[in-house]
């Protein structure tokens, strides 16, 4: 069985997600980011990414992991890619030529928009828009998005969805990177195909209740 370290504030949400979707049965263990306990040293401590079974897992000291008999893989693209292959079904790309889409897409989310996109949402969390600063870094991230964004904008023309016109892997791994930049409408303004887009991947029942699972844990 998969075995899927990570909790759900955090980049598992990408393979959490797929094998929602996919309704593949598998194993969570939370495992809750280091920085975010005031003392990871405590005897009462929950498991964390600093705990020594963790590191014996993933050195880098960071969520997700999935652990599938004796292959155990960290990043949270390759996760899903990885998953997608193995499982097969309509979520997961069907020829050569859709594997290489996928992974454009996965690599386009994670080289393009995902930093931009966390810098936004973390000065959100900050309430850092209202401040001159905040919005200085709002307007140089937006910036910065929209080249990315326009290559998401552009495809999207003639399409649902970001490969064979069907949701899919690559949608959750562009989904989820997109979903960062969500608390700032104006990043998204040029961008009303990529607004429906992610507004009809969020509205899946996998995501809902992925969401109500992540949003029931600990901030
Ligand atoms: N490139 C990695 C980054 C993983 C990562 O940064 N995970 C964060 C949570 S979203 C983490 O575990 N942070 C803990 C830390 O860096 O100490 C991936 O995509 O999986």
């Amino acid at each position: 069985m998969i075995t899927l370290y990570g909790v759900l504030r955090s980049r598992a949400t990408r393979p959490f997600w797929l094998l929602r979707e996919m309704g593949v049965e598998f194993r969570h263990v939370p495992v809750i980011q280091a920085y975010r306990l005031s003392d990871p040293g405590a005897a009462d401590a929950p498991f964390h990414t600093a705990s020594a079974d963790f590191l014996a897992l993933n050195p880098a000291s960071q969520i997700p992991v999935m652990v599938d008999g004796d292959l155990v893989l960290t990043e949270s693209m390759a996760i899903p890619l990885y998953l997608a292959r193995k499982f097969g079904g309509p979520l997961a790309p069907a020829t050569l030529a859709e594997e290489g889409e996928a992974m454009q897409w996965g690599f386009a989310a994670i080289t393009g928009i995902e930093g931009p996109a966390l810098d936004i949402l973390y000065t959100y969390a900050n309430k850092g828009q209202q401040t001159p600063e905040g919005q200085a870094k709002l307007a140089e991230k937006t910036a910065a998005l929209a080249r990315p964004l326009g290559r998401i904008e552009a495809h999207l023309q003639g399409t649902d969805w970001l490969m064979g016109g069907r949701f899919t892997v690559a949608d959750i791994l562009m989904a989820e990177c997109v979903r960062y930049v969500q608390p700032h409408a104006p990043a998204l303004a040029a961008c009303p195909k990529v607004r429906d887009w992610i507004t009809r991947c969020q509205a899946r029942p996998a995501f809902q209740q992925m969401m109500a699972e992540r949003n029931a844990e600990p901030a």
